[in-house]
C-alpha cells in the first residue's frame, strides 16, 4: 500500500494531522472562519457574500486537494492503466455546489453557513460559472470526468486555460451584443503548478542528416519557444473519495516577462509583443460550435495543448522504466472531436525523432493508444488546415503526416487495386488549392477505435462520411457509445426536491450512482400522493423560473401555463427559426380566435435561450426575430396569458439548471440527421419534462427507453433528407400553406421592419430550405396541436413524465463511460482503499 512507504514513527505524525472531510459543523465553520481572517485577511464585519463564498471554497478545497494527492498516489503505486480525455472544452459551470455535493458536506455546510449569517443558495450563486466551453461537446466532457471519478476510474483530463471563456451575452435592442467573459480574477479551484512547465515549439526547420553510428536522425531546430504552465483542477467523485485532475495549459513567454535584452537594447516595443504574443495562445476560447474556420491561432492552441500533454504523459510514463511496448497498456488517450488530431502525429515523432524507434514500432503504439470521438457529420464543422499554414507553423508535423499518408495509401491500394477513385477520396491530403490537410482521416487512420455519439449518428458516419473508411479497416473500427449526463448535477443538484422525492421511493440516493433504480418509479406512476407531490414541486421550479423572467426581462408571465422552452446554441440546424414561426402562427391563430375558442386554448409561455457565434450572421437575426415577436406578443393586451415568448439571456450551465427542471416541454428539433447527439434532451425528459422531437440523434434511443405514447415526434426521416433537398434544387418546392401566412406577418412589419428578417425568410422561400423547416412545418404544428391537447389532461401528463423518468437509467454518463472503458480503453477502476474518514454523502 502507499502508506507502507512511510515509516511507521512518520507515519502516525502525518496521519494525526492529515485532513478529512468535514466531521460537524463546528469544523466546517472554524475552517472557513480561519480562511475569513486569514487567507482572505477580513473580518467578521467586512465579510460579505463573496468573502464567505470565497472562505467556503478554500475549506472544501482544502479537502479535495488532500483527497486528490490520495488519489494521484495511490494510482501511481498501483501502476495502472490512466485515461487521458483530452477536450478542447471543459463546460464545467460552477464548481462549490458540486464539491459539497461529492464530499457529501452539503447539509453541514448550509447549517455552518446559516450560524454565521448566511443562506447556502445566495453563496452558491456568487461563483461565476466556468464557462470554458461552447455547448454540448464542452459540457459532454464535463460530465465525463464526473463519472470517471465517480467511478474510481484513474483518468485525466486536459485542456486549455483560457483567459477568456465563452463570451457573456447581453440582449440590446433585441440583438445580441458579446462581452469578455474575464473569469479568472478569482477562482479558488484552480492550482498553479508553477513547476510544471513544458517549452513547446513552432515555426523552424527541419534538418536530416545521418550520425557518427550511421544511423538518420531528423531534428526540428529555430522557430520560436513558448511555455505551458499547467494549473490543476481538483474533479471530486461523488460518494468516493477519489479525485481526479483536470490539468489547464496556460500560454507564457519563453523568456519570462519579456525580452530583457530587446528591451535594453531599447527595442522596448517588440519585447512586449513577443510576451504577447505568447500569451494570446491560451487568451481566449473560439465561439463558434459546429464550425470551423482554420485560423492559424486556432491550429497554434492545439499544437501547443496538444505537445505540453504529451509530454506530461510521457514523463509520467517514462517513470515506470517499462518497456516504450507496454505504452498502449498504460495509456489511453481519447480524442474528443478531431480538435486534438495532433496528438497523434506528435506521439509519433516523440518516438521516432526523440525516442529512436523505428517507424513501424511507433506506429504500433500510436493506434493502440488512441480512440477518436466524432460529433458532427456537418461539412461546415470537419476540421480542414490549409498546407502552407501547417508547413510554416509545424514543419516537421507536415512531413510525418505525408508518410502516414504514404503508408495508409499503400494499404489502401493494395487492397482494392482496382479503384483508383478511392485513393483520391480517402487521402489525408485533399488535393484541393492551396491543399489541405483532413483531420478527421488522419484522426481515423492513427486510433484504433472511432466513435459516433448516438446510434443514428454512429449509423450515419459509417454509411456516409466515413463510409471508404469502414470498407479499408472493417467494421469493427467503428461503433457507438451513445451520450450520456451525469445525475449528481442534472438531478441532484439542480433539482433538489425532486432528487429527493425519487429517493423516499426507490430506497434512498442509490439512483445517483446506479441511475437504472429509478425503473422503481413506475410504480407509483399512478399513485395520487406521489404525483401530487410530483406536481408541486414542478410548480415550485415553474414559479423560480418566472421569477428570473420578471426580474431579468420585466415580463410577468403564469407558473400556471405550459412552459415551452428551447435552449441550446442557435444554429439554422437546430432550427429555432422553426420554433418562432410556429410561435407566429399560434399568436396569427389566436387573433382569430372567439373568446369561446380562447377560453379552451392552454396558456402557453414560449421560452428561447442561447448563444449565436459572434459571426454567425443568421443566427443573430432568429435572436432578433424571437426578441421582435416577444416584444409585440407580450404587449397585446387582447392576447393576454395565452402567449408569451422570452428570450432568456446569457444561456450558461448554471442557468440551465434552473431553467431545466422547469420545463413542461422542450424543444429538440434539429433536421434529422444533423444533431448528432444532443444531451439537454436527456436532462429535460429526467427532470419531469416532456419533449417535442424530431428522429434525430438520441430522440431516437429516448423513444425507444421511454416509449412512444410519452414523446412528441414529428418530421421528415434523415433517409428521406436527402432526396428533399434534391427536390428543392430542381423547383420542387411548394412552401406550406401556414408557413406562407406566417411570411405574410412577418413581411407586413408586424414584428418590425421585414429587411432585417429578410434572409431568414428568403433562405426557406429563394434558397432551397436546405433544414427542410417547410417540409417539417406542418407536422410540427400539428403535433404542438398534440401538445396543447395533452396538456389539458394533466392527470395523464404527469403519469406520462413520472413514467418516462423511470425509464431514464440509459442516460446517465455512468452508463456511457463503462461502455468506454470495456469496449475502447480496456481498463478497469481503481477501488479507493477507503473512505479516509468521508461522512457519509447525502
Ligand atoms: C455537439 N457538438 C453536438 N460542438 O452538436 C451534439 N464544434 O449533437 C452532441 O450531443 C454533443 O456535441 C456531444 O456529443 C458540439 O457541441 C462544438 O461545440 C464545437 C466546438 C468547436 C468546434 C466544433
Amino acid at each position: 500500500s502507499v502508506e507502507a512507504s512511510i515509516p511507521e514513527p512518520q507515519r502516525e505524525a502525518w496521519k494525526k494531522f492529515q485532513a478529512h472531510g468535514f466531521r460537524d459543523k463546528d469544523e466546517f465553520e472554524r475552517d472557513t472562519v480561519r480562511h475569513v481572517e486569514t487567507t482572505l485577511a477580513r473580518s467578521m464585519f467586512n465579510c460579505d457574500e463573496t468573502a464567505a463564498y470565497a472562505a467556503t471554497s478554500l475549506a472544501f478545497r482544502d479537502r479535495l486537494i488532500t483527497q486528490w494527492n490520495r488519489t494521484q498516489q495511490r494510482q501511481t503505486f498501483s501502476d495502472t492503466k490512466r485515461i487521458y480525455y483530452l477536450s478542447l472544452e471543459f463546460l464545467m459551470g460552477r464548481a462549490l455546489d458540486n464539491a459539497m455535493l461529492n464530499v457529501g458536506a452539503k447539509a453541514i455546510a448550509k447549517d455552518g453557513l446559516a450560524d454565521l449569517g448566511f443562506r447556502i443558495e445566495d453563496i452558491i450563486a456568487q461563483e461565476h460559472d466556468a464557462a470554458l466551453g461552447n455547448g454540448g461537446l464542452g459540457r459532454l466532457a464535463a460530465c465525463f470526468l464526473d463519472s470517471m471519478a465517480s467511478l474510481n476510474f484513474p483518468a485525466w483530463g486536459y485542456g486549455l486555460r483560457y483567459r477568456y471563456g465563452i463570451f457573456k451575452q447581453e440582449i440590446v435592442d433585441g440583438y445580441q451584443v458579446e462581452v469578455p467573459d474575464y473569469w479568472l480574477d478569482f477562482n479558488p479551484w484552480e492550482f498553479p503548478r508553477h513547476d510544471i512547465v513544458v517549452d513547446i515549439q513552432f515555426y523552424g526547420n527541419v534538418r536530416k542528416y545521418q550520425n557518427d553510428q550511421g544511423k538518420n536522425v531528423v531534428t526540428w531546430e529555430g522557430g520560436e519557444i513558448v511555455k505551458a504552465v499547467a494549473y490543476d483542477v481538483p474533479i471530486p467523485g461523488f460518494d468516493t473519495p477519489s479525485t481526479n485532475n483536470l490539468r489547464l495549459w496556460s500560454s507564457k513567454a519563453a523568456s519570462g516577462e519579456f525580452d530583457f535584452q530587446k528591451f535594453n537594447s531599447g527595442d522596448y516595443e517588440s519585447s512586449v509583443a513577443d510576451q504577447q504574443r505568447a500569451e494570446t495562445i491560451s487568451a481566449v476560447l473560439y465561439p463558434n460550435d459546429n464550425l470551423e474556420r482554420g485560423k492559424e491561432l486556432r491550429l497554434k492552441q492545439q499544437y501547443f495543448w496538444v505537445a505540453a500533454s504529451l509530454y506530461d504523459i510521457v514523463r509520467r510514463f517514462k517513470k515506470s522504466k517499462r518497456a516504450w511496448s507496454e505504452f498502449p497498456e498504460q495509456v489511453a488517450i481519447q480524442l474528443n472531436d478531431t480538435h486534438p488530431t495532433l496528438a497523434i502525429v506528435e506521439l509519433q515523432r516523440i518516438l521516432i525523432d526523440l525516442e529512436g524507434l523505428e517507424w513501424d514500432e511507433a506506429w504500433k503504439i500510436v493506434t493502440k493508444t488512441f480512440g477518436y470521438t466524432n460529433h458532427t457529420v456537418l461539412p461546415e464543422a470537419l476540421e480542414k488546415w490549409s498546407v502552407p499554414l501547417f508547413q510554416n507553423l509545424l514543419p516537421r508535423h507536415l512531413q510525418i503526416i505525408y508518410e502516414i499518408n504514404l503508408f495508409f495509401l499503400q494499404l489502401v491500394e493494395k487492397k482494392f487495386p482496382k479503384e483508383r477513385e478511392i485513393l483520391g477520396r480517402v487521402s489525408i491530403i485533399e488535393e484541393s488549392q492551396p491543399k489541405m490537410v483532413r483531420m478527421a482521416y488522419l484522426a481515423i487512420v492513427g486510433s484504433h477505435k472511432v466513435n459516433g455519439v448516438a446510434e443514428l449518428h454512429s449509423d450515419l458516419i459509417k454509411t456516409t462520411i466515413f463510409k471508404d473508411f469502414v470498407r479499408i479497416f472493417g467494421p469493427d473500427k467503428f461503433t457507438n457509445v451513445t451520450n450520456g449526463i451525469t445525475p449528481r448535477r442534472w438531478l441532484h443538484q439542480a433539482n433538489p426536491r425532486l432528487s429527493e422525492l425519487i429517493a423516499s421511493k426507490t430506497g434512498g440516493i442509490g439512483f445517483l450512482k446506479d441511475l437504472t433504480l429509478l425503473n422503481e418509479l413506475e410504480n407509483f406512476a399512478d399513485d395520487k400522493e406521489f404525483k401530487k407531490e410530483w406536481a408541486e414541486i414542478k410548480y415550485a421550479n415553474k414559479v423560480r423560473l418566472a421569477k428570473h423572467i420578471k426580474t431579468t426581462t420585466g415580463v410577468t408571465v403564469n407558473p400556471a401555463a405550459l412552459f415551452d422552452i428551447q435552449v441550446k446554441r442557435i444554429h439554422e440546424y437546430k432550427r429555432q427559426q422553426m420554433n418562432i414561426f410556429g410561435v407566429i402562427h399560434r399568436y396569427l391563430t389566436i387573433k382569430n380566435m372567439s373568446a369561446e375558442e380562447r377560453k379552451k386554448l392552454a396558456p402557453r409561455v414560449s421560452i428561447f435561450g442561447g448563444k449565436a457565434a459572434p459571426g454567425y450572421w443568421m443566427a443573430k437575426t432568429i435572436i432578433h426575430l424571437v426578441n421582435s415577436v416577444g416584444s409585440v406578443v407580450n404587449n397585446d393586451k387582447d392576447v393576454g396569458d395565452l402567449l408569451k415568448v422570452i428570450f432568456l439571456e446569457d444561456y450558461n450551465v448554471s442557468k440551465a439548471e434552473m431553467i431545466i427542471p422547469a420545463s413542461d416541454i422542450s424543444e429538440h428539433i434539429s433536421t434529422a440527421g444533423t444533431e448528432a447527439s444532443g444531451t439537454s434532451n436527456m436532462k429535460f425528459v429526467l427532470n419531469g419534462g416532456l419533449i417535442i422531437g424530431t428522429c434525430d440523434g438520441a430522440n431516437i434511443e429516448i423513444t425507444r427507453e421511454i416509449g412512444e405514447s410519452n414523446i412528441f415526434l414529428f418530421g421528415n426521416l434523415a433517409e428521406d433528407v436527402e432526396d428533399l433537398r434534391h427536390a428543392h434544387n430542381y423547383g420542387d418546392h411548394s412552401m406550406d400553406p401556414d408557413l406562407v401566412k406566417v411570411f405574410e406577418a412577418i413581411k407586413s412589419n408586424m414584428f418590425g421592419d421585414a429587411g432585417s428578417f429578410g434572409a431568414l425568410v428568403g433562405a426557406i422561400e429563394d434558397h432551397g430550405d436546405y433544414y427542410l423547416v417547410s417540409d417539417d412545418f406542418h407536422s410540427y404544428i400539428q403535433t404542438q396541436e398534440l401538445v396543447d391537447e395533452a396538456y389539458k389532461n394533466q392527470d395523464e401528463w404527469i403519469s406520462k413524465c413520472i413514467q418516462s423518468v423511470a425509464r431514464m437509467g440509459f442516460f446517465s454518463s455512468d452508463r456511457c463511460i463503462n461502455e468506454y472503458a470495456e469496449s475502447i480503453w480496456n481498463i478497469e477502476p481503481l477501488q479507493p482503499e477507503s473512505k479516509n474518514g468521508l461522512p457519509k454523502s447525502e
